[in-house]
């Protein structure tokens, strides 16, 4: 009987191993009423050259909710930025806070918004992922396992 519930016992830590295991389940994290979908991030050319990552950030509650804050350990700097076009030049600035509406869905991507990760203490390699972490007004905390694709990527490849 002992034997029988110790078998039991290890194949539900190997189902529960698995589902954790499961590639992408890290990939979508959910905080209170919002939850953040498809993040991903470009390599880097090495670490003296910031790099980007994006996502969708969907708030699925009645009130307004804003993002106020992002920090990886591999950046020593992480900022919400955007980009824009003023007399025919592309520049980029920092948008704290970056609202998010009731029942609204913001998407981060390239040639807009995105989440710069500045003074870089390792380099981001293609096929690795690394830990982000979104703080938001009402919803709060939600931490990110960000996979990293190529550094021309206009979209997560599969
Ligand atoms: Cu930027």
């Amino acid at each position: 009987m002992k034997i029988v519930a110790k078998g039991l016992f290890i194949a539900l830590a190997l189902i529960v191993g698995l589902l954790y295991a499961r590639p992408g389940t890290a990939e979508t994290a959910q905080a209170g009423d919002i939850t953040v979908e498809t993040p991903w991030a470009r390599a880097s050319i090495g670490t003296s050259r910031p790099a980007a990552a994006y996502m969708m950030i969907r708030n699925e509650g009645s009130a307004a909710d804003q993002l106020i804050g992002v920090e990886s350990p591999l950046s020593g700097m992480a900022e919400v930025h955007k980009v824009e076009m003023k007399d025919g030049v592309v520049s980029m600035s920092s948008v704290s806070p970056l609202p998010i509406g009731p029942g609204e869905t913001v998407t981060l991507a390239p040639g807009g918004l995105h989440v710069m990760l500045m003074k870089l203490r390792q380099p981001l390699e293609k096929g690795a992922d690394f830990p982000l972490t979104l703080t938001f007004e009402r919803a709060g905390k939600l931490t990110l396992d960000v996979p990293i694709h190529s550094v021309g990527a206009m979209a997560p490849e599969k």
